[in-house]
């Protein structure tokens, strides 16, 4: 078998945003686009050679030939060993865990996550370290460096692999062990979570739907609801997955995940309704006819977590992005654990998991997840929350309600302003800079701002500074808006607004969000000029 040097030359923009690479299939379809790129992450990383790499996506549109070229570059690097999920399968959570289980040295994740896929969608590769979480920010700025001076490529010169079947087969020198890729998932959350009760839940009569939407989770919820805990055929909706996802949107909100939530706000209603992305890393939490907002979800889970066998020792703290309500923080002040506020990305919590210092980390972008993987985990929180409704048996509504009753409620709603002209973009995001150094004091409304910055973050175990993380508005009576750009869309620039107010009058809580943060919603346009650098009068998608 032989191995070839092939020689290349630097693709523009190969940068890693806030979750790896994402483009445009067609991007990637370009001869040689791929190739630059993986190359790029091996030349960047020391001491792989003859270790184990784990391969996997979210089976989307390109992702078998691209795991093809994948298995072929790695052998010509001298990989030892590759584990692959059966037909090139892997949700995110799913890779995480097959690094750790495995002490494999890094993992390469085929997704473009949330983002349409198909012919004419998106797709991503994302590289994972040797704990089984992104690659922190050194190491992606190290692979970027790299795809700006890359020469030549080295890739093994052999027919395509089969991977339909489990087993084992070579390619040159390294081994290739085809894995099923739902079972070391499946007995990780075994042990973390009360199996019994949650089959015991589903006996008496329990109802649920878990909405797949055409992505990687189906075969993963399909497995554990309806085979091992016994929820009727037919739980798990949209559970096959396809290159398209059926053509949707595989971002679970209210938005994309219609046709779950028309079930949910219909009549008969079940009483528990849950849907995860195109990875399977996000989730969304919904009870008969309730919401509940992922920020809030972190919260609920957080004050339960010892009802949870995997949790009953408490927790060593929790750690949430920046933009996420601070629902999390009453909690933490509560337990009197430390709470920490990183930047937006998982990236960030990967340390402070490595060191013990927290247990839970969640986003307000429908991302939870534990010390037990280093990756958001969609179908992880589902159980969680199943696992405290078997044992409090009370309503998602009423646990909610119950939360907020103790800490109070804090209103949470993201706008996202799509396809916006990115240098309109960069001079709203400059001109709300500017005014910052007389911001201080001012009153918008009822709000009087305490304090305005650009985020910056220090991590507090090794210390790297990430700056220019988003921009954060306080005011005196707790409120908070912050304003940043994405790091993950494919077309022009997004414009994210977080809009936050904390209530602590019960009486108060049973107001709509959208209601409770109007004013707030005025503020951010005064403050940021939206309207009038994005020319959009209303956002795009509100969460
Ligand atoms: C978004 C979310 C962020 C999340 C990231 C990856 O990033 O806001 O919280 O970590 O997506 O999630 P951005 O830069 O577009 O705001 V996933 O499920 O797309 O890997
Ligand atoms: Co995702």
């Amino acid at each position: 078998m032989n191995i070839q040097t092939i020689s290349t030359s630097p693709f523009e923009g190969q940068i890693l945003g806030t979750s790896g690479l994402r483009k445009k299939v067609s991007v990637f379809q370009q001869p040689h686009y791929l190739e630059n790129f993986v190359q790029s992450i091996f030349d960047s990383l020391e001491g792989f050679q003859g270790k184990t790499l784990v391969i996997g996506g979210d089976g989307r549109y390109y992702n078998q030939i691209a795991i093809q070229t994948i298995l072929k570059i790695a052998a010509a690097n001298d990989f030892g060993q590759v584990l692959v999920g059966q037909n090139g399968l892997l949700s995110t959570p799913a890779a995480s865990v097959l690094i750790r289980k495995y002490q494999a040295f890094g993992g390469i994740i085929l997704s473009a996550s949330h983002n349409p896929g198909g012919q004419d969608g998106d797709f991503g590769i994302k590289y994972n370290i040797s704990n089984g979480g992104p690659a922190p920010e050194n190491v992606t700025d190290a692979i970027y460096e790299q795809t700006e001076k890359i020469s030549e490529y080295r890739i093994t010169d052999t027919v395509d692999i089969d991977l339909t079947q489990l087993g084992e087969t070579q390619v040159g020198k390294m081994k290739i062990k085809i894995i099923d890729p739902v079972a070391d998932y499946v007995a990780l959350m075994e042990q973390l979570f009360d199996f019994e009760s949650m089959k015991a839940l589903f006996q008496s009569g329990f109802t649920m739907r878990f909405d797949a939407m055409h992505a990687i989770t189906g075969p993963y919820a399909t497995h554990i609801l309806e085979e091992k805990l016994g929820a009727p055929q037919g739980t798990v909706m949209n559970g096959i997955p396809l290159e398209d996802f059926g053509g949707g949107h595989p971002d679970p909100n209210l938005t994309y995940a219609h046709d779950l939530v028309d079930i949910m706000y219909g009549e008969n209603a079940p009483q528990f309704g849950a849907a995860s992305d195109g990875d399977g890393d996000r989730n969304m939490i919904l009870g008969t006819s309730f919401f509940v907002t992922p920020s809030d979800s972190l919260a609920v889970l957080a004050a339960n977590a010892t009802l949870v066998p995997g949790y009953q020792d408490g927790l060593a703290g929790i750690a949430r992005s920046m933009p996420t309500s601070e629902a999390a923080d009453h909690v933490a002040d509560e337990l009197d654990i430390d709470c920490y506020e990183t930047p937006t990305g998982w990236k960030f919590f990967g340390n402070l998991l490595d060191a013990g210092k927290t247990t839970l980390c969640g986003e307000e972008s429908f991302g939870t997840g534990s010390s037990h993987v280093r990756e958001k985990d969609g179908l992880w929180a589902v159980l969680f929350w199943l696992n405290l409704l078997a044992a409090r048996r009370q309503s998602v509504e009423t646990i909610v309600r119950e939360h907020w009753a103790k800490y109070g409620r804090n209103f949470y709603s993201r706008h996202d302003y799509e396809g916006v002209d990115e240098q309109a973009a960069t001079e709203l995001m400059e001109h709300l800079y500017s005014t910052f150094s007389h911001l201080s004091g001012k009153q918008f409304g009822s709000h009087v701002v305490e304090y305005c910055d650009n985020f910056g973050y220090i991590d507090p175990v090794d210390h790297s500074i990430s700056q220019d993380q988003g921009m954060r508005i306080g005011f005196q009576d707790g409120s908070r808006i912050v304003f940043r750009l994405s790091g993950t869309g494919t077309k022009g620039a997004t414009l994210r607004v977080y809009l936050e107010f904390y209530e602590e009058d019960t009486a108060k809580h049973h107001l709509d969000a959208q209601t409770a943060l109007a004013e707030l919603i005025k503020v951010a346009d005064e403050m940021a000029g939206i309207k009038k650098y994005t020319g959009y009068d209303k956002p795009s998608v509100i969460t």
